[in-house]
């Protein structure tokens, strides 16, 4: 409780009986959520399909069912936060129902506000953001490329000239949505603030058990213990891509062109550990990509090594259903979001995955993080519908990564992937590490960026003429990145990345970076692991998968520092994992970028 509605509360004592009769009581307030718990289950069970069709085929028609149901969904989750406002004086609330209470008023991703038509004009821009960006394409080589195959490309393409097509035909998908991403932030505004906010990133902020003004100085804490790392990683980097590519295409100092580092961007640079990979020592023996490709492992195999993974640690494995209803690989026919995703339809077990999935690694190491979710959501099922959700979002965000740090070359030859005689010797610890921070270091200043951007969209601070340029100026604060080509006035970058148009909070992705190697050094620790932190691998311990359910099973039923120490035994967030994680591999480039001046 606040201390205004406190100071409220005690002033209500003083009034007589009679006065005090219409106020509502706790057990109003109980009874209350309970009903709301009710109705927002009912719409779940019905919207989720609409949703599923709609993203795994996308037509005119799905998309105006899905804003229909879009708009039905605001409508009623808006109802209920003000009902719930009604419960702030309320004195006496056990712990749950103000929980409860808290999260109807502040869980809601884009509000609307009561004005007639609001929700379904938000419900309308929304689909069609979302659809814009499913359907796109850009080109490579002059010819049209689909999104999820030009994502692929970015990571083997080698020539610059092609990359920087690739890059800008890709960003061109963004220009259409400007207009419809200023109005929905209008609207969300007007929405956040009938609920008591500043606005809709304030409404963000405040899903984190603590202040909102706390929330975003933990992010730049966290953000300040792992930045050191990436710079010097930058630093290295940079080096490499100017040996391969000349001063004319990117020059030994300053910013990094955005488009050589493997990912439209930028956000993940794994795939071009061809080109930075130090002699000798760099050659780590085995692609996962490579290997599933000569065991003849398709899609479905694929996800049955993530399945495989889960079962060792005595989860159960995935229902019939996933198998049937789960879309793994691009329709031929029809136009479908193909950005990942990992769904409950139920919130029984009616679990699936949606992806476009192709033989790599990334999407090998995808796959792991989907089911994570899925996982997630069935270990907190029996949870009330409130909480049918993770600790905080990062957490849900965290665990399949978590999974797939355990998946060391010692894992593959276990799972018959690899062969024992091609397991890289200690030797190749710098490799495996340098690619893993390849594929994990880039994620921190963009995942912080994202939301940065957004945050400072939904206060005001930036105003539409230049959401573009504030979104430039950040991806060179951050990430030291620039764009390929100067961008165009009527440019909207940020729409060409998946979560703008498809209204995804991303600082989620943020926390998940730092819990995953919080995750993954405390089960190492259960499991008694002696060695280097990398190479552990949890795989077949069913006394740490015990724990790991554990939290899952409680869902958001209780502040996420109680899960954090359910499982790790501390209740901080802290980037010491992901240091002591990396830390050969950071005195390693420090001493590759002697002499060289890091920064930009
Ligand atoms: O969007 C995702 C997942 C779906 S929840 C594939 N990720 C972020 C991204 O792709 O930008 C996972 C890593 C970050
Ligand atoms: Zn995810």
């Amino acid at each position: 409780m606040t201390i205004k509605s406190l100071a409220l509360a005690s002033a209500l004592a003083l009034l007589p009986a009679a006065a005090q009769a219409a106020e509502p009581t706790a057990a109003d307030a109980k009874a209350f959520v309970a009903d709301a718990e009710a109705q927002l289950s009912a719409y779940s069970d019905k919207a989720q399909r609409v949703f599923w069709v709609n993203a795994t085929y996308i037509t005119d028609d799905t998309d105006a069912m899905a804003a229909d149901a879009g708009a039905e969904g605001t409508l009623l989750q808006v109802k209920l936060a003000k009902e719930a406002a009604k419960f702030n004086t309320v004195t006496g609330l056990d712990a749950d129902t103000a929980r409860k209470l808290f999260l109807l008023r502040q869980a809601i991703v884009l509000p609307a506000p009561d004005a007639p038509g609001a929700a379904k004009e938000l419900a309308e821009i929304a689909t069609r953001l979302q659809s814009t960006y499913g359907k796109g394409k850009g080109t490579a080589r002059g010819k049209d490329v689909v999104g999820n195959d030009l994502e692929a490309l970015m990571g083997t393409e080698r020539d610059p000239k092609v990359l920087q097509e690739m890059w800008e035909s890709w960003h061109a998908v963004g220009k259409p949505m400007a207009g419809d991403y200023a109005r929905l932030v209008e609207i969300a505004n007007a929405g956040a603030k009938e609920l008591g906010f500043a606005d809709t990133g304030a409404m963000w902020r405040a899903g984190y058990d603590m202040p909102a003004a706390d929330f975003e100085k933990l992010i730049d804490r966290l953000l300040a213990e792992v930045q050191p790392l990436y710079t010097d990683l930058h630093c290295y980097t940079r080096t490499k891509l100017n040996e391969k590519y000349g001063d004319a295409v990117q020059a030994k100092t300053g910013p990094i062109r955005a488009d050589l580092l493997g990912n439209m961007w930028a956000q993940e640079w794994a795939s071009i550990y061809d080109v930075v990979a130090p002699k000798g020592a760099g050659d780590v023996g085995y692609d996962i990509g490579e290997l599933l490709v000569s065991k003849q492992m398709g899609p479905i195999e694929m996800v049955k090594a993530g399945e495989n993974f889960y079962s060792s640690l005595g989860f159960a494995p995935l229902p019939a259903t996933f198998w049937t209803r789960s879309q793994f690989t691009k329709p031929a026919d029809r136009e479908v979001v193909c950005h990942a995703s990992a769904w409950d339809i139920d919130n029984k077990d009616d679990l699936r995955i949606k992806m476009c999935i192709k033989v790599n690694s990334t999407d090998f190491v995808t796959i792991h993080h989907e089911l994570g979710h899925n996982y997630y959501q069935r270990a907190y099922n029996k949870q009330s519908l409130l909480y049918l959700n993770s600790a905080n979002d990062g957490f849900h965000e965290a665990i399949g990564d978590f999974a797939a740090l355990n998946v060391t070359p010692e894992y593959l030859v276990k799972v018959g992937l690899l062969d024992q005689a091609k397991v890289p010797d200690a030797s190749r610890d710098i490799g495996l590490l340098l690619r893993q921070a390849m594929e994990k270091v880039p994620g921190m200043p963009w995942t912080a960026l994202v939301d940065k951007w957004r945050w400072g969209v939904f206060s005001g601070a930036t105003k539409p003429a230049d959401y573009n340029k504030a979104w430039t100026d950040l991806r060179l604060k951050y990430q030291g990145i620039v764009p390929p080509v100067p961008r165009p006035a009527d440019a909207f970058d940020p729409g060409a990345k998946y979560h703008i148009p498809g209204n995804t909070p991303y600082a989620r992705y943020f926390l998940a970076r730092i819990l995953q190697f919080q995750f993954y050094e405390a089960a190492c620790k259960q499991a008694g692991w002696k060695g280097p932190l990398h190479r552990c691998s949890i795989y077949g311990d069913k006394a740490v998968g015990t724990r790991l359910n554990a939290m899952l099973e409680m869902g958001m039923s209780k502040p996420w520092p109680e899960a954090l120490k359910a499982f790790t035994g501390s209740d901080q967030m802290s980037g010491k994992s992901m240091l002591a994680y990396f830390a050969p591999l950071h005195t390693w480039l420090k001493q590759q970028n002697k002499g060289q001046k890091c920064g930009w």
